[in-house]
């Protein structure tokens, strides 16, 4: 009896041992086949990924988004430092803008992806429409649009795009008392190679799921998959 009793056990630990042996030998198999990034992209696209507050670096490569996707929490205070990271010669200008559904332009080849986002158009249906955004440590801007945001600099101020396509230089920086807007376009910053912005806001309380995209060269670094995916979740409850 004894002896049946551990035959079954030696015999359930050697099925075990096996499907997780299994289970190990088939993710190997799937990184080596496709590569660790897109398993867990999937993976967090499967399952979510935990929001990030704080400093958040975000690199822009030729042509793609370190990291691609982002979580947040409606209400955290988030810095975006955001780098452009392009590698090639010469480099490129990349952009990072945030909205849902990209504007479209019909072409002989069909319906290609165009400048910008159609949220932009409407504030109240912008991810940055009325947020406070503070920049700082600008460097190697070629223009920064504040979009529908309500934004302020500290410290050196790049050439700003105000409404009606002009653009302003302040030179020496404006100082957190003056605010820029730009209603009906989108929040973007164009930076050169090596250039930078860190951009500090309060996550607004728009849950759901947003891209942030760059769109430099008439579009061909959005075609070339140069966009992310931004999840924005409700604010944490204030029930204790
Ligand atoms: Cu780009």
């Amino acid at each position: 009896m004894d002896e049946h009793k551990s035959r079954g056990a030696a015999q359930m630990y050697s099925t075990k041992t096996l499907v997780i042996g299994l289970i190990i030998v088939a993710v190997v198999m799937l990184v080596a086949i496709f590569g660790l990034n897109p398993i867990v992209s999937a993976a967090q696209a499967l399952f979510g990924s935990p929001p990030r507050s704080g400093t958040i670096y975000i690199y822009q490569k030729d042509y793609y988004f370190i990291s691609n996707r982002l979580t947040l929490r409606a209400g955290d205070t988030v810095t975006l430092k955001i780098r452009d990271l392009s590698q090639s010669h010469p480099g490129h200008n990349h952009e990072f803008m945030v909205g849902r559904n990209p504007n479209t332009v019909k072409t002989i080849l069909g319906t290609l992806t165009a400048d910008g986002f159609q949220t932009a158009e409407d504030p109240k249906s912008d991810f940055w429409g009325g947020v406070h955004v503070m920049v700082r440590n600008a460097h190697g801007v070629n223009d920064f649009d504040p979009g529908n945001s309500i934004m302020n600099f500290i410290g050196p101020t790049p050439v700003i795009d105000l409404p009606s396509g002009q653009t302003k230089a302040v030179p020496g920086g404006v100082g957190p008392d003056k605010t820029f807007t730009d209603p009906g376009s989108d929040l973007s910053p164009s930076l050169q190679p090596g250039g930078g912005v860190d951009m500090t806001f309060v996550v607004p309380n728009k849950p759901g799921q947003w891209e942030f995209a760059c769109f430099e060269d008439h579009y061909e670094h959005y075609r070339n998959g140069m966009h992310g995916i931004l999840t924005v979740l409700p604010p944490a409850s204030t029930k204790q």
